[in-house]
């Protein structure tokens, strides 16, 4: 019965979606300017309303970089929200006894306004940890004890500032070492607190708000080493009985790197341990994972974009065949002028990675993604 009626709607949502493209392409719309547009563009908040959330991310510059396109976007498409750079503890705790919360409030606030689902970025991680984190002075190291106190500061405290309002919080990101033969990676947490810093973590941020989920983030985790050792963290946790309620798959892509066999495989692997799966960070790179070259400085070649759109339509389908397992697919910047693509890993390149170009206008790849 339910799912008769999930399919109803679903078909109205459809329909609708489809007489708005229709009506866009045949250019009905008399308006102009970022807010006219938004009343036209079928919603991708609502296109997928019936299956999971859609979610953005960007930092606090952007409410007041007069970009009011990309702000518009980012009111109306979406339905979820993670603060790009702001709640990370450099930003937010940069001194043991001083805190920043301005920008991350600031962002909270329009995320509520615009009834979007806040997911906290992010609590332990190898980057963005200041040193005095693990030092008792200047390159004299901090006893394990410490820093556990002071990962428990710092979660009651940030994770109090918030509690009620942030739905999630990514406890633990990129713990999973690359290389092939190590288990998690070389980190200024690993080497403070052990191999069982990521249980140490998870403990604490449930006793700092047993009301938010908790999650573990990682990258590349459709691939099967990695994912194997992701299996191994999680399985461990649950053994030992701590509290986790699911994983980000942040799925920065490539145009090349796409393999839906496997995403959907690692998606069926980690519900099948009892976890809520979210696509944390999604995006897709029109450059491979080595490649250095700036090939496409002045705009991206349409037979490229058509391709995007090809591979952003084969996701979704196994985001959809799997919605039952997902509740957020969260994109890592609005459009493809806010991307971190183009300055990393490579400074001052512009990449092309999300669905909407650096005017704000749809791309390809947007419109393959709302047609379903
Ligand atoms: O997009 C973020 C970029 O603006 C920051 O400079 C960078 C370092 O803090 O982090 C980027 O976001 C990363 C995220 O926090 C974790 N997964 C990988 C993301 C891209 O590097």
């Amino acid at each position: 019965m339910k799912q008769t009626k999930r399919n109803v709607l679903a078909q109205w949502v459809r329909a609708l979606s489809g007489v708005m493209l229709t009506l866009l392409a045949a250019g009905c719309s008399t308006q102009s300017g970022a807010e006219a547009q938004q009343d036209v563009l079928p919603n991708l908040r609502d296109v997928y309303a019936h299956d999971f959330r859609v979610g953005v991310a960007f930092s606090h510059g952007l409410l007041d970089s007069g970009d009011a396109a990309a702000l518009a976007l980012a009111g109306t498409q979406f339905n979820a929200f993670t603060p790009e750079n702001d709640m990370k503890w450099a930003n937010i705790h940069p001194k043991e006894n001083a805190y920043n919360y301005g920008p991350a409030d600031a962002l909270m606030l329009f995320a509520e306004q615009h009834h979007m689902s806040v997911t906290g970025h992010t609590l332990v991680w190898h980057q963005e940890s200041p040193n005095w984190i693990f030092e008792d002075a200047p390159g004299v190291p901090a006893s394990r004890e410490t820093v556990l106190l002071r990962l428990r500061e710092h979660m009651r405290t940030v994770m109090g500032h918030y509690r009620g309002r942030i739905h999630g919080w990514d406890v633990v990101n990129e713990a999973i070492s690359t290389k092939k033969d190590e288990w998690l990676r070389d980190s200024p947490w690993l080497k403070a607190l052990g191999e069982d810093y990521v249980e140490q973590a998870f403990r604490l941020a449930r006793e700092a708000d047993p009301g938010a989920e908790l999650y573990y983030n990682d990258y590349n985790l459709e691939q099967p080493v990695k994912r194997e050792k992701a299996v191994r963290l999680i399985k461990r946790l649950q053994d030992r009985g701590v509290h986790i309620d699911g994983i980000g798959l942040q799925g920065h892509f490539t145009l090349k790197s796409v393999d839906t066999a496997e995403v959907a495989k690692t998606i069926e692997t980690f519900a099948a341990m009892g976890l809520r799966v979210n696509i944390s960070e999604l995006d897709m790179s029109l450059y491979g994972y080595g490649d250095r070259d700036n090939r496409y400085p002045d705009g991206a070649p349409a037979e490229l974009l058509a391709e995007q759109a090809d591979q952003y339509a084969a996701l979704f389908q196994v985001f959809l065949t799997h919605h039952d397992k997902l509740d957020r697919i969260t994109f890592w910047g609005v459009h493809d002028g806010l991307s971190y693509a183009n300055y990393m890993p490579v400074k001052d390149r512009p990449d092309y990675p999300l669905l909407f170009d650096r005017a704000g206008k749809p791309k390809p790849a947007f419109y393959a993604v709302v047609k379903r």
